[in-house]
């Protein structure tokens, strides 16, 4: 690494609506899956960080949750509060959308972008935008809605376009020694990620409405000196029916979200993982606020 004094280090948030790709860009971005994705929109419900360092310069991504205007509850009210929070206090913003979609959630997010800090327009899923005239007619029609400091196209699942995108951030760090050690990816404990894939796991095996009123508890971690993790999963559910679903005919579900889970574990700890999973009935969860405090989600 350099002399710290040519050294540029800052914070990144990455915002936008429900679904629009941020955690699979923040993903991409450094190499290695630490945020979960999923088809459904609201994957995300914790701040993640990701870190990726170059020899001169050390980006933190925070990816957020997607901001939710329409469907006020305890749970998005506490989300919104928590992406609120981040964006004052980064040094870059990244507003991503959809290539050729701009809607009326992504819309009513521009009032809440700051002022002060430089915001990034990031359109997704290029992909998906065939017609380039179109594309650019589009991007011209929502760059005229704000002060953008800049504006670029990516496809994050397909990793297109992301050394552009990281050129266009570089700017914006302010010179810094770097913050983190540079093999560091997430600064989100083991323990943490063990949770978030188990959630991943729910969201893309069980049914449209089932996987927001749940969450998940680690009751136990250890790592034993042969380096094999042991790690037991609370699967939490609001109803009684709702238990079966999660288990499945002849367990044959959850078997299957914890066969998965365990893998990615492996994957990411680099290491054996021992992982037992139940699921435990907890009712009326997502509207109570001290219960989602004890979760860290406020
Ligand atoms: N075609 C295409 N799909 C993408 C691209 N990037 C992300 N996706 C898909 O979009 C869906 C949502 O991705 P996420 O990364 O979970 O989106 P998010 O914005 O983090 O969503 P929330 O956390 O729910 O706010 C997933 O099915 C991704 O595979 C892309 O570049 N092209
Ligand atoms: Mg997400």
């Amino acid at each position: 690494m350099n002399d710290t004094h040519d050294f540029h280090c800052g914070f990144v948030a990455i915002v936008g609506r429900p679904n629009v790709g941020k955690s699979t860009l923040m993903n991409h971005l450094i190499g290695q899956k630490v945020s979960i994705t999923s088809k459904k929109a609201q994957t995300t419900r914790h701040r993640v960080n990701g870190i990726h360092t170059e020899a001169d310069a050390q980006f933190v991504f925070v990816d957020t949750p997607g901001f939710q205007t329409f469907h006020r509850n305890a749970l998005n009210d506490v989300l919104n509060k928590s992406v609120k929070d981040t964006l004052s206090n980064v040094d870059c913003v990244l507003f991503v959308i959809e290539a050729m979609r701009w809607t009326g959630a992504d819309r009513e997010l521009l009032p809440l972008l700051p002022r002060n800090t430089p915001v990034l327009l990031v359109i997704n899923k290029l992909d998906k935008a065939k017609d380039r005239a179109a594309l650019s007619a589009f991007i011209a029609e929502v760059e005229a809605e704000f002060a953008f400091a800049g504006a670029e196209v990516v496809s994050a699942k397909h990793g297109q376009r992301l050394v552009e995108l990281l050129d266009r951030v570089r700017p914006h760090l302010p010179e810094s020694p770097p913050l983190y050690p540079e093999d560091m990816v997430t600064d989100k404990s083991e323990r943490f990620l063990a949770a978030e894939i188990v959630r991943e796991k729910l969201f893309r095996y069980l049914g449209e409405e089932l996987p927001y009123s749940m969450n998940v508890e680690v009751e136990l971690f250890e790592t034993e000196e042969s380096g094999m993790r042991r790690i037991h999963v609370a699967i939490l559910v609001d109803k009684e029916g709702q238990k079966s679903i999660v288990i499945g005919k002849g367990g044959e579900k959850l078997k299957k979200i914890s066969t998965e889970a365990r893998l990615d574990m492996e994957t990411l700890f680099d290491g054996k993982v021992f992982l037992q999973t139940w699921v435990k009935v907890k009712s009326g969860w997502a509207d109570d606020v001290r219960f989602l405090k004890q979760f860290g989600l406020d």
